[in-house]
């Protein structure tokens, strides 16, 4: 082997000793992006509604639902944390057919659903049994609709409703029925409902302590379709007015009937006949009809309600679910303020509220029962249900006279706690 060859050789041999020791590094790798740790997955807290979502009155529980899902999705959307965690509310929604029995049935499902509270019922025929079993479980409900006293009267520390009660209702519907159709002889007829026959018995007693004549009490059912014979009965005695405690199913056909059989009396209802659909099922016969609601009327809710409802539904709001929309904005305040979605840990933050939603501020007193709230006398005007007078805090105002009432101070916003509603309906009624 002659020199050079001989050296390659050599070289050859030490490069591959050294490769073979490890003294030779690879080279390092190229600088790679750090992935980040993954997003926490969202708590998922279920809230429960229910109401009548099949039958003669499901366009009043298809409403309230709506009201729910409006404020569950903004919640969402604003990205709550509870606990430190991301949550995700999700409405379990039920269909209580108005009924007392599928009522039961549906309010222990949603308590075997784990629900962190319930938005509903609508009636009070299911409301006041259902509550029981949501009391049983400890879980909070809030009526959006249902007017029945007997509801916060049974000493339930988790059941609250959102909308005043019949024991101010009826006076507030009697006592303008006195002084503006100045009847002598008024005949009173309920659907035998808790609420309609609770509703119509606080309007008797009202009149009658005005010493006003009240026909002996006529009855149908939250069914009745044909109303003739009770009319035939009421039209020989001549009343002035009539009273009807019951909803707008039965009450537009009744109002028809009436009218065709030439009865010329005022007629008069209470929130469950106070809605746009009566001009539908009545029609012209509902013209002038008068009636109530327990609680502030639509046209009056906040302007982000009625908006975000107009472009999530394509339809205007009927009537309870600005009340309703209120009431699951109330649990999740409530839910944000304790930090927990625990119900025995957040109840107290929920009896203590103090909210600015659509609806105005709600405060509970110890009942469960909504503070200073307002009732409403409307009539039918051109197939439209029409605001007459707001009564707050004993005032008569016309719904301009509340919308300026209404436009909050910006010195009391400010004031608000952070678990406050964004731009409020009403200032606080103190
Ligand atoms: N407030 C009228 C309709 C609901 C109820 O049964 O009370």
């Amino acid at each position: 082997m002659n020199f050079p060859a001989k050296a390659l050789s050599l070289s050859v041999a030490a490069a591959v000793l050294m490769m073979a020791c490890g003294k030779e590094e690879p080279p390092p790798p190229p600088p790679q992006a750090q992935t980040p740790p993954p997003a926490p997955q969202p708590v998922t807290v279920k809230i429960g509604h229910v109401g009548p979502l099949t039958g003669g009155i499901a366009h009043f529980g298809k409403d309230n639902e709506n009201g729910v899902r409006l404020a569950l999705d903004e919640a969402n959307a604003a990205g709550i944390k509870i606990g430190g965690q991301p949550v995700k509310f999700e409405m379990v929604p039920e269909d209580d057919q108005a009924d007392p029995k599928v009522g039961n049935t549906v309010a222990q499902k949603l308590v075997d659903a784990k629900v962190a509270g319930v938005v509903g019922h609508l009636n009070s025929g299911t409301s006041i049994p259902a509550s029981s079993i949501y009391n049983g479980a400890g879980i909070p409900m809030i009526s959006g609709a249902s007017t029945n006293p007997a509801l916060t009267e049974q000493g339930f520390k988790g059941v609250f409703r959102v909308v005043g009660r019949d024991d101010q209702q009826g006076p507030a519907i009697a006592n303008y029925l006195l002084a503006t159709a100045k009847p002598k002889t008024v005949a009173v007829i309920d659907d035998a409902t808790a609420y309609g026959e609770g509703l119509a018995n606080e309007v008797e007693k009202t009149l009658k302590a005005a010493g006003i004549k009240v026909l002996p009490r006529e009855k149908g059912t939250d069914k009745t379709a044909d109303w003739k014979a009770v009319l035939t009965k009421i039209k020989g005695k001549k009343p002035d007015a009539v009273f009807y405690g019951g909803m707008d199913a039965t009450a537009g056909p009744l109002l028809k009937q009436a009218r065709e059989l030439k009865i010329g009396a005022v007629f008069s209802f209470g929130d469950g006949g106070c809605t746009d659909k009566m001009a539908e099922l009545a029609g012209a016969a509902a013209e002038g009809l008068v009636c109530s609601q327990a609680g502030i009327p639509v046209q009056a809710a906040g302007k982000q309600f009625l908006e975000g409802y107009k472009a999530k539904f394509n339809m205007d709001p009927i009537i309870y679910s600005p009340f309703t929309y209120d009431a699951a904005k109330l649990l999740v305040a409530a839910m944000q303020k304790a930090d927990s979605a625990d119900p025995a840990k957040y109840l107290p933050a929920l009896a203590a509220i103090d909210y600015n939603g659509a609806t105005g501020n709600i405060q509970f007193d110890e009942k469960g029962d909504r503070k200073d709230a307002e009732m409403t006398i409307f009539t039918m005007k051109e197939g439209k249900i029409t605001p007459l007078a707001i009564i707050k805090g004993g005032k008569s105002l016309t719904l301009d006279e509340y919308a300026a009432l209404a436009a909050p101070a910006p010195a009391a916003e400010a004031a608000k706690p952070a678990e406050a509603a964004p731009a409020p309906a009403a200032p606080a009624q103190k």
